[in-house]
């Protein structure tokens, strides 16, 4: 087997409110992002996406960019609230929204780069929050986000044959509703949340995304998929976790458990229409939102039907088994995240943000596992890392990326192994990000770019990891008994 399919699909990912801008241009909505991030005092550094990488007027030169890196496609979402500005499904649709990634899916259309859409990456209508709690409620949010995703295919889905439904879920209900480090913030163990209920909100988030999952995924089943064929899957989050004790079977159970927090919780129900991870259950008890028989139906009818896992890649951790029993406000699985086992050895190299180290075995070994427990063919949905000290960075400095290239290099090895050794089902590749952009509330420090920003004058320069990509893939994917 060549160490890549010859059709391996591979291009760069962003999302609409870490680069569009344009915030209240065309009759956009807001968003629970531009509400959060002009909180005073500031919970995202001073910065917001007012502006951010101005793409809403620069698409074009931003799409050039993927022409001349030699991008076969291109992962971007839609803003909800560009398109329905108070969200709900009996709320007016706006045409200057939608006219928008018209324009966007034609262009790239017309450069022969396919569009992989995700319907929703963070960007609440903020009218919708305010009405209802949002995702709190798990009956409106998911009629609401329904007729959002029909809006969607009917005006895009003769053009656009990849759907994305959600981007990390677990993100969503832990930093939204736990932690507070995201929008809308809430949470009652953060000193800067005024709202929240970080023992029992997540858990009802978590719900109200599967569901908001199945049913747009149910409608396109029932509506769309003979006529316009297709695909639609999500993009879930998660590390690889190896036992901080690898001789502990306490540490071993440990990094398991700590996986299905991570990962089960959305894959049992969207990927097998199966009910959450028992330990999921033991530990969280009635906290944890029970799926009805009809719930069941639908998740049984779509996970068969989901046409890929999207995987969105960056690190690992080892994992420690605490003794004590799990506090309520534990999301973890009760467990202790570590970056270095007991003897001492990290996890890999660090990058430029302190969560992030390079682990390329270790995303070998998740892939592998990712395929083997839920049997969906791969797309690796985001990929990438800042360079170690890249936020204090001149340009001339930045566009040398070294260290990002061998991040791409080895994981793109990793990759290659887990499909042609370990036969996992890989087809796809997107790098994160096409340019650097708005790192939610960790501002525009961190640069995850293949193309540096400059957030004064706006001006794009290609690092040389941009131009190295095409290689790496073509490399993998000719049959060559030499590779
Ligand atoms: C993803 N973590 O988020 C998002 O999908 C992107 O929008 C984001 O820019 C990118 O990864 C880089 O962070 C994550 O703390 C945020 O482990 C944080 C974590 C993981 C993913």
């Amino acid at each position: 087997m060549p160490p890549l399919p010859k059709d391996f699909e591979w291009g760069f990912a962003t999302a609409a409110y870490q680069i569009e801008g344009a915030v209240d241009e065309d009759g956009r909505g807001k968003s629970i992002w531009d509400t959060f991030c002009h909180l005073e005092p500031t919970r995202t550094k001073g910065t917001n996406g007012d502006i951010a990488c101005d793409h809403y007027h620069r698409y074009e030169e931003d799409l050039d960019l993927l022409t001349r890196y030699g991008a076969k496609a291109y992962r971007f979402s839609i803003s909800w609230s560009r398109i329905i500005p108070l969200g709900g499904r009996d709320d007016p649709i706006k045409e200057a929204g939608i006219a928008f990634y018209n324009k966007l899916i034609d262009s790239l259309l017309a450069r022969g780069i396919t569009p992989w859409v995700t319907l929703y990456h963070w960007d609440l209508p903020q009218a919708i929050h305010d009405r209802y709690g949002g995702w709190l409620d798990i009956k409106e949010s998911q009629l609401d986000f329904e007729r959002y995703a029909r809006i969607c295919y009917e005006r895009f889905g003769d053009r656009v044959k990849n759907w994305i439904t959600l981007n990390e879920p677990w993100i969503v209900s832990i930093f939204g509703y736990a932690t507070g480090g995201n929008a809308p913030g809430r949470s009652s163990i953060n000193p800067q949340s005024t709202e929240g209920n970080t023992a029992t909100e997540p858990w009802i988030v978590g719900k109200s995304l599967i569901m908001s999952h199945a049913r747009p995924t149910a409608l396109y089943n029932r509506e769309f998929r003979t006529s316009q064929q297709g695909r639609i899957g999500i993009s879930l989050n998660g590390d690889y976790y190896e036992p901080w004790d690898s001789q502990d079977e306490r540490d071993q159970l440990a990094a398991e458990r700590r996986m299905e927090f991570h990962i089960g919780w959305f894959a049992n129900p969207v990927c097998l229409g199966q009910d959450y991870p028992t330990c999921m259950r033991e530990q969280l008890g009635e906290r944890l939102p029970r799926f009805t028989d009809s719930d069941f139906a639908l998740l049984k009818e779509t996970s068969t039907t989901m046409d890929f896992y999207g995987m969105n890649y960056y690190t690992s951790q080892f994992a420690r088994h605490r003794d004590e029993p799990a506090s309520e406000n534990d999301f973890l699985g009760n467990v202790e995240e570590l970056q270095s086992n007991k003897q001492g050895v990290p996890v890999g190299e660090p990058s430029g943000i302190s969560w992030l180290y390079s682990t390329p075995g270790l995303f070998r070994k998740h892939l592998t596992r990712v395929y083997q427990k839920y049997g969906k063919p791969i797309y690796v949905t985001e990929n990438g890392c800042p360079c170690p000290g890249e936020d204090k960075m001149t340009r001339e400095k930045s566009i040398e990326d070294s260290y990002r290239i061998r991040y791409f290099q080895d994981h793109i090895d990793a990759l290659s192994l887990s499909f042609a050794e370990d036969k996992s089902d890989i087809m796809g590749y997107f790098a994160w990000s096409l340019l650097d952009n708005l790192e939610w509330s960790d501002g525009y420090g961190p640069r995850f770019g293949v193309t540096f920003l400059d957030y004064n004058t706006l001006e794009r320069s290609p690092k040389n990891s941009a131009l190295l990509l095409k290689g790496m893939f073509d490399k993998k994917m000719v049959v060559d008994s030499k590779i």
